[in-house]
């Protein structure tokens, strides 16, 4: 046996630091409960089958599994409305299902994140429907502004030109009040007033209450909209031809987004998980998505003097990376992430996510894993849209399948531009009718129909399979130390391979990843300034490899397969 595969089998578990908190050790998987598992005949997941494939998690090296909304909903965003922020809604089970899936976490060492849409509430929350009535407290809850004038047909005109992220006004009239109130989203999802210390405290409360059910931590939804400019202005024209004067993308949205005081918000936010932390003896997390530029995106973590999340969400490899780019390219929007990150800060890559077509889509299945091992092995925490373990594709939704407003909104021509239904079809278990996923005879979204032959159980029993590289990736974040905390350095090599290292002292194993950016094989001297020594381990990478696992490879001469990945374990020189 070779020094370097020897070094692998050593119990590297007693390697990984002790130093680190869970949420920096595991990898965070994202449920999409919809679509993970039914545990009825709905056709519709839920906490039932979540609990049923908890063993999933352990199985696959999650450590962490997040949620996305399991609240009482209206569902015209699928539960993205919420109109009780304390109850489950029934879809997907009842408190005590939630109650034993905290138990059930618990039992299994995983930890659970929940999803909190503070963006706003539902239009049939009971806050709204007292708001409407000028009932106090709730008088304020919501953003109301009268009408700019009334127009020759005798209705009122919308306060200003402010549009919804769904196409159309974001302001919608209110008869009983005589008011137009403020909607970034659907109609259905009018904004909470932050500038009302009363809503803050609400939501403070809310997730205080979901912190002593049991929850280990949040992930915090869409807040770069929590809060407008205000005094309402305008919003200019973008002036970008490819969308038409109803759509979101026909403005620049300077007074609705990325608001200064935001941010002092979410830092209260954290204040409220840190003191929970103190009473409860275990430790939180706290993320927040936030699409923005890099500049606002780090403010997230804190402005100097006041901490903010955990981490903010790193959509730099969904912004930034795409079939053209070569391995500078990538090395520039790796460093840029570094360049702007504040110091002592830990990272994270996201890929894909719910609003995001499936990375298998978009770079194909070969760059689709790639990127996934760039996402796991990349210094700081991997997050994992669910699906994604297997490499699942997007699939085909006809206009009259179509269910995501986003989608409806955008009408048949160009619903699919807009859809997001394609990433959110049901997890594929198995080849068994309705892919396993449901006891019943329909589900919500079409299946893809490709489940015959991409689905978990078929990717256990291959040799081979997305699956199966998966489980080295998340055993490789768990057990190596190099990949939790070794030192990141990007390695020159040429326009098509995309490499780095993640090194600790020899003695203990070093990891080098390498990304074939091209679509032709690539051989390629890793190692030109022989700072790295001559042979490595393979660990793991693309299905297409000409390597085995625990095959010693020469680094001067790595083959590497068309868009694939070759993960490679040595150890650094003394
Ligand atoms: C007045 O506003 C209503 C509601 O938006 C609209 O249906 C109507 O066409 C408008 N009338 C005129 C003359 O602009
Ligand atoms: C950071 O945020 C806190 C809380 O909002 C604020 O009081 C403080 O002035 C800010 N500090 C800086 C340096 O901006
Ligand atoms: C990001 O946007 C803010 C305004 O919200 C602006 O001040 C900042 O310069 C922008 N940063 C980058 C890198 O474009
Ligand atoms: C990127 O390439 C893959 C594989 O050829 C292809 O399936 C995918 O559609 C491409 N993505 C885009 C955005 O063109
Ligand atoms: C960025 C974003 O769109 N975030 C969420 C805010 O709320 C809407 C409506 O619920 C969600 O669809 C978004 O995902």
């Amino acid at each position: 046996m070779k020094a370097t595969a020897a070094l692998l089998l050593l119990g590297l578990a007693a390697l990984a630091d002790a130093q680190l908190d869970w949420w920096q050790k595991s990898v965070i998987y994202q449920v999409y409960p919809r679509s993970f598992k039914d545990g009825g005949t709905d056709g519709i997941g839920d906490i039932p089958g979540i609990i049923e494939k908890l063993d999933h998690f352990v199985e696959t090296g999650i450590g962490g599994v997040w949620l996305s909304p399991v609240f009482k909903s209206p569902m015209k965003d699928f539960g993205y409305d919420v109109s009780d922020f304390r109850e489950i809604d029934p879809i997907f089970g009842t408190m005590a299902d939630f109650d034993a899936l905290v138990l059930g976490c618990r039992a299994r060492g995983l930890k659970l994140i929940l999803d909190f849409v503070p963006n706003h509430s539902s239009d049939e929350h009971d806050w709204f429907i007292r708001s409407k009535a000028r009932e106090d407290p709730y008088t304020d809850y919501y953003t109301w502004k009268d009408p700019a004038g009334i127009n020759a047909s005798g209705s009122p005109i919308p306060p200003n030109n402010w549009l919804s992220n769904f196409g159309g006004p974001a302001w919608t009239w209110v008869e009983e009040r005589q008011q137009f109130y403020l909607h970034q989203f659907h109609a259905g999802q009018p904004d909470l007033n932050y500038r009302n210390p009363l809503v803050v405290e609400e939501m403070n409360d809310i997730l205080r209450f979901w912190l002593d059910k049991g929850a280990d931590g949040f992930r915090l939804d869409a807040v770069p909209h929590l809060m407008e400019d205000q005094t309402f202005p305008d919003e200019p024209p973008s002036n970008d031809p490819s969308y038409g004067p109803d759509q979101w993308g026909s403005l620049l949205h300077i007074y609705t987004k990325d608001q200064p005081e935001l941010y002092s918000l979410i830092y209260g936010f954290r204040d409220v998980v840190d003191q929970k932390q103190g009473e409860l003896g275990r430790s939180l997390v706290m993320m927040v998505e936030a699409y923005t530029n890099i500049t606002n995106t780090m403010l997230y973590y804190g402005n100097g003097t006041h901490v903010g999340a955990h981490f903010p969400f790193n959509f730099e490899l969904i912004n930034n990376l795409n079939n053209n780019t070569d391995a500078a390219g990538l090395r520039n929007v790796i460093s840029n992430w570094f360049n702007y990150l504040p110091s002592g800060a830990w990272s994270n890559w996201v890929v894909g996510n719910h609003d995001q077509p499936r990375v298998a889509g978009r770079f194909g299945n070969e760059f689709g894993l790639s990127a996934i091992i760039l996402s796991q092995l990349l210094p700081g925490t991997g997050v994992t849209y669910n699906g994604e373990e297997i490499n699942m594709e997007n699939t085909f939704i006809s206009w009259e399948d179509t269910v995501d407003p986003s989608g409806c909104q955008a009408g048949p021509d160009e619903y699919w531009r807009f859809s997001r239904d394609p990433e959110r079809t049901p997890f594929q278990w198995s080849a068994d009718s309705m892919a396993g996923f449901t006891a019943g005879s329909t589900t919500w979204l079409p299946i893809n129909e490709n489940y015959v032959t991409l689905n978990l159980e078929a990717q256990k029993a291959a040799a081979v399979s997305p699956y199966k590289v998966y489980q080295k990736l998340t055993a490789a974040r768990r057990d190596i130390i190099a990949v939790q905390t070794g030192e990141f350095k990007m390695l020159t090599l040429n326009s098509n391979v995309f490499a780095f290292v993640r090194e600790v002292p020899s003695g203990n194993p070093s990891v080098l990843v390498l990304v074939n950016m091209d679509n032709f094989v690539q051989v390629v001297d890793a190692n030109p300034s022989s700072t790295l020594p001559a042979i490595g381990t393979y660990y793991t990478g693309s299905l297409e490899s000409v390597y085995v696992e625990n095959e010693e490879v020469s680094l001067s001469s790595v083959n590497l397969s068309p868009r694939g990945a070759a993960v490679i374990i040595y150890d650094a020189l003394a």
